[in-house]
């Protein structure tokens, strides 16, 4: 989405702004000194254009950030109507929109480049080089190209939010849309109908293919003019240090959790192969990529039922089990659940319009984008979601995470416009799962979910059930972007994409499509994020900050104890650190951010290491004898 508005999205930039028609420089920004017609040449003859002075680039930064500003709120309006009624019609506004907004965005950064050898005030270094940074799809110069661009990206995000699986001689209400798929993954445990819903899903994308070929040609068009060397280097090159640098950091983090997901594929192969038998999953080689109770198989926690040994001793309670009977609590109230978290932290409730224009439930009558979003309509206080929630415990993890979007946009709401983002990606990514991990069975009995909180003999339990949806992601969360990157690097042309997208999941998630998946299937496109042009290492950046964001604020709430029992629920010095950190938005590179959070500079996966530690020792004894690997 968005490209700027929802905290998900990407086109654009990355934060609605404020009333926004503001034309004149906030008073902290005006020029120190005035050039007047006596510093001017005095002369006749035609010169060169004067060096550009600090005051120059004061005025430009003053005046690009309330235009883009302006632009944002309109193209966010234009896009949540787009993504709310999937029409020809709203595609082509919010894609007019977006046109509008990279069509500045391209024009400012190019002229931000302008300043590159001045000296000068960190605020106005800082926001030059976050105007050069704003946009995630860069347009080419040419007007017209730019305007083909931004079409095939509604397109693309259409094709998907409208996508269903029609099986053979079926249409109408009898196809299935990707909520009715993801029911079928997350309960079904016949492999046979597994893998025809999984390759139903699948018939999405093939459409995609050649669009998205011609998207990627435009972007990086649009990067090179802004000095890229393709878009992939452009994204790179928004974490506060050199794309190269960041590209080793994702492999350095990797290296470090890796251990723990190579214990976690072992333990859950052999326990699949129990259960379908060594023809469906073969000891020794790649999992099949339909029997993980995800479609993406990203996420594994679905399946927990099929893997977990029965003499295990358990939680005793199934979270979407209670949602299911509880009839009082409504998707509604869900949110409200979420909502009350962070107000126990200190944070104030969300606005009557969050509630009143907010989209909770799937609509009978229309196709909307159902992947959830986090929407901050006029970088102020027009705050939504955008989910199609489902009464389950999946579910009230995503609302947590997508109010987590929502309280960081409120935070930094004081902030002028091009500080009101996180202080990386991952950071947007990261709030509100660290409030979920916060989620604990002691919690839930203080809200009355259950009536009793586990022993401790439990913790195994409840560790490999966080572990299949956390650490399983990891792999995932890393392979998204090297694909695209690599695609947009060009290493991996058309001809080859589906082929880059298997052979980079088998390499890091050692999962392997049943069948042959030739060219003429387009998978990568089934994954919401690629359609919709979403960058993805911020998920794979989330998942390990966010073990680090919940180890610092257990300690600064005096927690003393395994960490997946602790829970800074109505904690309010835990608030404070945390509000601390969202009301700084970008303001700063981000370890800064990192360092008033954590007291860490440097991203760290050993808390998310020590988290899962009982539970990686518990899994090496249980795959001796095994082979591991793939
Ligand atoms: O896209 C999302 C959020 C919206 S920012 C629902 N997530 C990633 C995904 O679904 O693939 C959250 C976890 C990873
Ligand atoms: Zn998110």
């Amino acid at each position: 989405m968005l490209r700027t508005f929802p905290a998900i999205l990407a086109l654009a930039l990355t934060a609605a702004c404020a009333t926004s028609t503001q034309t004149t420089p906030a008073p902290a920004m005006t020029p120190a000194a005035t050039e007047t017609a006596t510093t001017m040449p005095q002369t006749e003859t035609p010169t060169a254009p004067a060096a550009p002075t600090a005051d120059d680039a004061l005025r430009f930064v003053n005046e690009a950030e309330a235009r883009l500003a302006t632009l944002n709120v309109e193209a966010a309006r234009a896009q949540w109507v787009a993504s709310n009624f999937i029409t020809e019609d709203t595609q082509l506004i919010a894609a007019k929109e977006n046109e509008r907004f990279i069509g500045a965005g391209v024009e400012l950064a190019k002229e931000a480049a302008k300043y590159d050898s001045l000296q000068l005030p960190y605020d106005v270094r800082r926001k030059l080089d976050l105007i050069k940074l704003k946009l995630t799809s860069p347009g080419p110069a040419d007007p017209e190209k730019t305007a083909e661009m931004t079409r095939i990206a509604a397109d693309l995000e259409a094709i998907y939010g409208a996508g269903k699986y029609c099986p053979p001689g079926k249409s109408g209400d009898d196809c299935l849309d990707i909520g009715e798929i993801g029911k079928i993954m997350r309960e079904s445990r016949d492999p046979k109908r597994l893998l025809e819903v999984w390759r139903g899903w699948h018939t999405v994308s093939p459409e995609m293919r050649d669009k998205y070929a011609r998207y990627v040609s435009l972007m990086n068009e649009g990067s090179r003019d802004l000095g890229y060397r393709d878009v992939g280097a452009m994204w790179r090159s928004k974490y506060d240090m050199p794309p190269d640098a960041f590209a080793t950091e994702i492999d350095r983090l990797w290296n470090q959790v890796k251990p723990l997901y190579d214990s976690l594929h072992c333990f859950v192969r052999s326990n699949l192969t129990k259960r379908y038998g060594a023809d469906v999953v073969a000891p020794g080689k790649p999992i099949p990529a339909h029997l993980f109770g995800n479609i993406w198989a990203q996420e594994w926690g679905n399946i927990y039922d099929v893997v977990a040994p029965k003499n295990l001793p358990s939680a005793g309670y199934d979270v979407t089990k209670i949602l299911e009977k509880r009839k009082d609590i409504t998707e509604l109230e869900m949110v409200r659940i979420g909502e009350r978290f962070f107000t126990s932290l200190g944070f104030d409730p969300l606005p009557k319009t969050f509630w009143e224009r907010s989209l909770f439930t799937k609509p009978k009558d229309r196709d909307v984008v159902c992947h959830a979003s986090a929407w901050d309509l006029d970088d102020d206080q027009d705050l939504r979601i955008k989910m199609c929630i489902e009464k389950t415990e999946e579910d009230l993890t995503t609302i947590h995470h997508e109010l987590g979007h929502n309280f960081y946009q409120r935070a930094y709401a004081t902030q002028p416009f091009l500080y009101k983002e996180s202080a990386n990606d991952g950071f947007h990514e990261a709030i509100g799962d660290t409030i979920a991990l916060s989620v604990t069975p002691g919690y839930l009995k203080q809200i009355g979910l259950i009536q009793k909180e586990p022993p401790a003999a439990a913790d195994i339990a409840l560790l490999l059930r966080d572990a299949m949806d956390k650490i399983a992601f990891l792999p995932f969360g890393v392979m998204m972007d090297k694909w695209r990157w690599k695609v947009f690097s060009g290493e991996v042309s058309p001809a080859d994409y589906n082929k880059a997208w298997w052979d980079l999941r088998l390499q890091y998630q050692g999962i392997a499509p049943t069948g042959a998946r030739g060219e003429e299937f387009f998978d990568a496109g089934a994954k919401y994020h690629i359609p919709a042009n979403v960058p993805y290492a911020r998920y794979f950046l989330a998942r390990i900050l966010q073990f680090q964001f919940h180890r610092a604020l257990c300690q600064t709430a005096g927690y003393d104890g395994p960490l997946n029992r602790c829970s800074i629920y109505d904690n309010k010095e835990a608030g404070a650190r945390l509000a601390k950190t969202l009301e700084m938005g970008a303001s700063r590179p981000w370890p800064d951010a990192l360092e008033v959070l954590t007291g860490q500079r440097e991203m760290d996966a050993t808390a998310i290491v020590d988290y899962f530690r009982p539970l990686k020792n518990w899994l090496d004894q249980q795959n001796q004898g095994q082979t591991c690997g793939w």
